[in-house]
């Protein structure tokens, strides 16, 4: 007799129906990793996969330390027309030798991580092992930029972009401004016109680019255009309007409003509708310290950028009845200063006070409307080692790592190949100086190599990726999903 003819206990057959009505329904929780540039998502993504399906050193993600993650592995993703988040490609490049960084970003693409996992609750372990999906996105951090696009008019765009190129340091907008301070925005529509202008006005913003830290400036598509590459939706600039005028039809201030609605409409719109309109929870990376780096200027325009992009999200506890109907609210935000490897962990807490005052009025709006927020320093890779270094009679906290090659930090030069011992500098304890520039934070760190994840330890095992609170952030972020 073979144990399938065997006839089923009422418990074998209730246990059998929950399993089959769990994998109907399994839940899905989609994870916004939101940051401008180079703010560190891809890496961010990349570790947290690798240290999810190879079991990684989580000690404070609580459902990993209490042994309840059975399994947890890539699966295809539930977006047929969106590509797949290239996980395989940067764990390549940062198993290299030597290791190097992902490439930066240049096309949207989407991962599923399942997991298998036993509840904590007794009378759910009853009704079987569980699973949730983790559905992430990864895009390029520069068309985050033109969320703040949604519901702004292309006169106050105008105006904003405007005044934003006069501000701009080093002559680097003058070719564009002396162009715009020649254009009568009421004369014909110009086809030549406006493709000139698009190409001047590009010019300008990658110039802003190479010299910044950090990206503000959009429209983000054309900074990084993917598949836009020459398309007639990029070829507009803004114009000094009067907001309350109509622009005469076929006026060129007609034909540039039209084409900047036709981006919203064509580019933005659909990029916020299909990545970001269904969020359930989401982490916001904010490369703090390059941010310092950049002086007080270079932080209020962050706080800007930050504040208005992160307008186009809805955060809020989720009504029991909008679940149900499929409707979804962020209940849940953190704001993490990334690449907190660049700094002695004594700094940490004062790293994270920054970004709670940097972050101050989004988090504001978000726990108005319900949503649990948190701030954290974190490193998803952790690049860097700490160490203590006598300088004269005094002992220096340190960080030690291998610069990337062609790094500077005074008259030294780096080669790519040797480990250097460093001291960044201390944050100072009073974050609203350091934000305003009173107490600047001129660190010196170099960018260093990524960690050696490629050699097994002396027992065989793989090495656990190191990283700082990657642990605490994925339990503040899922952890209540799997308990
Ligand atoms: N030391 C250290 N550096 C990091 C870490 N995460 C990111 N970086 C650095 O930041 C750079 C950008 O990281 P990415 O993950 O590519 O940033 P991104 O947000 O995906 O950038 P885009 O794709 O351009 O939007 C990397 O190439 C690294 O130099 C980290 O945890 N530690
Ligand atoms: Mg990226």
């Amino acid at each position: 007799m073979r144990a399938s003819d065997l006839p089923l206990s009422v418990t074998d057959t209730w246990a059998e129906a929950t399993q089959r009505i769990a994998g109907l329904f399994t839940p899905s929780l989609r994870l916004g990793v939101t940051g401008l540039a180079r703010s560190g998502k891809t890496v961010f993504i990349t570790a947290l996969i690798r240290n999810l399906t190879l079991g990684g050193r989580l000690p404070f993600f609580g459902p990993h330390a209490e042994g309840r993650i059975l399994a947890a592995n890539l699966e295809p993703q539930p977006d047929d027309e969106v590509p797949r988040f290239d996980y395989e490609a940067h764990m390549r490049a940062l198993s290299a030798d030597p290791p190097e960084w992902p490439e930066s970003t240049r096309r949207v693409s989407e991962v599923r991580v399942a997991l298998t996992f036993t509840s904590e609750h007794p009378l759910r372990r009853m009704l079987g092992i569980r699973r949730l999906n983790l559905d992430i996105v990864d895009y390029p951090g520069e068309w985050l930029l033109d969320l703040a696009m949604l519901g702004e008019s292309y006169a106050s765009w105008s105006r904003d972009a405007l005044d934003r190129a006069k501000l701009a340091r080093g002559g680097t907008a003058s070719d564009w401004l002396s162009f715009a301070g020649g254009i009568d925005p009421s004369a014909p529509e110009d086809e030549q016109v406006a493709l000139d202008g698009a190409r001047r006005f590009t010019h300008y913003l990658q110039a802003v680019r190479q010299q910044s830290t950090v990206a503000t400036l959009g429209p983000g598509r054309f900074l990084m255009p993917g598949d836009l590459e020459g398309s007639p939706l990029l070829t507009f600039f803004p114009l000094a309007l009067d907001p309350s005028e109509t622009p005469v039809r076929g006026s060129l201030a007609a034909m540039m409003a039209r084409r900047y609605d036709s981006y919203v409409q064509h580019v933005v719109r659909p990029f916020f509708r299909d990545h970001f309109s269904r969020l359930d929870r989401q982490v916001v990376l904010v490369d703090v310290l390059g941010a310092l780096n950049g002086g007080a200027e270079t932080i209020a325009e962050l706080e800007r950028a930050l504040t208005s992009v992160l307008k186009a999200f809805r955060p809020g506890a989720a009504s029991w009845i909008e679940s149900l109907i499929g409707g979804r609210r962020i209940d849940r935000l953190l704001f993490a200063a990334t690449k907190a490897d660049h700094i002695h962990h004594t700094s940490h807490d004062r790293l994270e006070a920054i970004l709670r005052l940097l972050t101050q009025r989004a988090a504001q709006r978000a726990g108005d409307a319900g949503a649990d927020t948190h701030v954290m320093a974190l490193a998803a890779l952790r690049a860097t080692r700490e160490a203590q270094v006598r300088e004269g009679g005094s002992m220096l906290p340190c960080i030690v790592g291998v610069p990337l090659p062609g790094e500077e930090i005074g008259s030294q030069r780096f080669d790519g190949r040797r480990e250097a011992a460093i001291f960044p500098g201390d944050l100072a304890p009073d974050a609203a100086a350091v934000l305003s520039g009173e107490a600047p934070f001129s660190a010196v760190f170099p960018r260093f190599r990524p960690p050696r994840l490629s050699s097994a330890s002396p027992s065989g095992e793989l090495p656990a990726p190191p990283h700082i609170r990657l642990d605490r952030a994925l339990d503040f972020l899922i952890g209540d999903w799997l308990s």
